[in-house]
């Protein structure tokens, strides 16, 4: 067998998609990923100029040796670019190579470990009450897990607060929106919001908060601390990752589950975090981190060290990268919880799938491959429109991590 074609197709059914489709002389073809939010013209030329042209001529079944020529070819390694490039190409071809066999692909992943992927949902609300009622709906729909994010008093245009879009879509604009920050007034807000929600919803529902990298190493232990009595499953992108010893002092002052990694793009941005046992939970998702073959070796190395499984379920990883995340997830034995934050109609229309949600789980697709695909007349009638993720500025209008 033999790789044809490679077709790069930019979609916008409700917000911005890249994917990678590669066709077979046999017929069969396959799908991946390739969207960086508000980056995504980037990886288009990445695929189109250096990508396309290695892989005509190339035998599907070789997705090891192909991402070893993508990432050492290429020289210059690593980066959300490189790395998404690389993963819709291995998408791909693990999607073809499941269709070859005739096996959905979490059977040559080691088979069904789970029945399902236990999601957790995204509730958010300027006010308490507010927040209250968007939790008891995902309780309602069947939620073991759901992430709150809170209005901060004071500020305007927090991160998580929806402006009246029924998904929370934080690329809204072509040129960045700015919202404002303060440290001060997020950390005496946040721990009163958690005190409600458990004495609402009793010990047993699981609640997870977005820091959304804000923090430093000292507050973000101050504030792990002060959550404690609430028991959060995870305290998500407390402080930026790129100085990971920031970690070891969170680490040494509270209890409060750690969760890190939705901007990894290798092994090599979690290793630091994952061998020192730092974290407890691995967010890096196919999209962003060299596809199913990287991420199953980041998740594997996490295994050895009581780390589990939290990938990146966002709005901007499409329906493709989901699909093949459902496989991973259903297949490794370290799973610990998958983000869903569900897609518009118009976007699964554009990519008809299979997987499913019912009562608190992601089910896998049955088909052979992924059990996804897209739609490429209908993804035509959606033009590219630039859309930018957000700044973050503090009171005095110094720019801030967002
Ligand atoms: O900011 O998906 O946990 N989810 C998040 C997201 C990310 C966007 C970035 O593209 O933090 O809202
Ligand atoms: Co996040």
């Amino acid at each position: 067998m033999k790789i044809t074609d490679a077709r790069v197709i930019v979609t916008c059914p409700g917000r911005n998609f890249v994917t990678l489709k590669i066709v077979t002389d046999s017929g069969i073809t396959g799908v991946g990923d390739a969207t960086v939010n508000g980056r995504e013209m980037a990886v288009v030329a990445y695929l189109r100029e250096h990508v396309v042209p290695l892989l005509i001529g190339r035998d599907p079944a070789r997705i090891e040796d192909t991402w070893q020529y993508l990432y050492k070819g290429a020289y210059w390694r690593r980066g959300p670019i490189t790395m998404a490039a690389i993963a819709a190409v291995d998408t791909a071809l693990w999607d073809i190579k499941g269709k070859v066999a005739g096996l959905p692909v979490y059977q040559l992943l080691g088979g069904r470990s789970r029945a399902g992927a236990t999601v957790y949902g995204h509730a958010c609300g300027e006010t308490i009450e507010e927040i209250l009622r968007e939790v008891a709906r995902f309780v309602d729909r069947g939620y073991r897990a759901v992430r709150v994010q809170s209005g901060i008093p004071g500020l305007h245009g927090v991160y998580g607060i929806s402006n009246n879009t029924p998904i929370y879509e934080p690329a809204d604009a072509a040129i960045p929106t700015e919202a404002a920050w303060s440290t001060e007034r997020y950390l005496a807000h946040i721990p009163s919001v958690f005190a409600k929600l458990r004495d609402e919803f009793g010990p047993s529902l699981r609640l997870l908060h977005d820091v959304h990298h804000r923090l430093t190493p000292i507050e973000a232990a101050r504030l792990g601390k002060e959550l404690e009595p609430y028991h959060l499953t995870w305290l998500e992108d407390p402080v930026p990752a790129e100085l990971q010893e920031g970690f070891r002092l969170i680490r040494q002052h509270t209890t409060t589950p750690i969760a890190v990694g939705e901007v990894f793009n290798t092994v090599w941005d979690c290793q630091q975090l994952i061998t020192e046992q730092l974290i407890d939970y691995i967010r890096a998702t196919v999209v962003h981190a060299g596809g199913i073959t990287h991420l199953k070796r980041i998740f594997d190395l996490a295994a050895l060290y009581h780390v589990r499984s939290g990938s990146h379920g966002a709005t901007d990883m499409s329906p493709v990268c989901m699909a093949a995340a459902v496989h991973l997830d259903v297949a490794i034995p370290n799973f610990g919880l998958q983000e869903w934050a569900g897609h518009s109609g118009e976007t699964d229309r554009v990519f008809p799938h299979g997987y499913r949600y019912d009562d608190g789980y992601l089910h896998v697709s049955e088909e052979p491959g992924l059990g996804v695909d897209i739609d490429e007349e209908l993804a035509a009638q959606y033009p590219y429109k630039p859309a930018a993720l957000p700044v973050n500025r503090l009171e005095d209008g110094s720019l801030h991590s967002w």
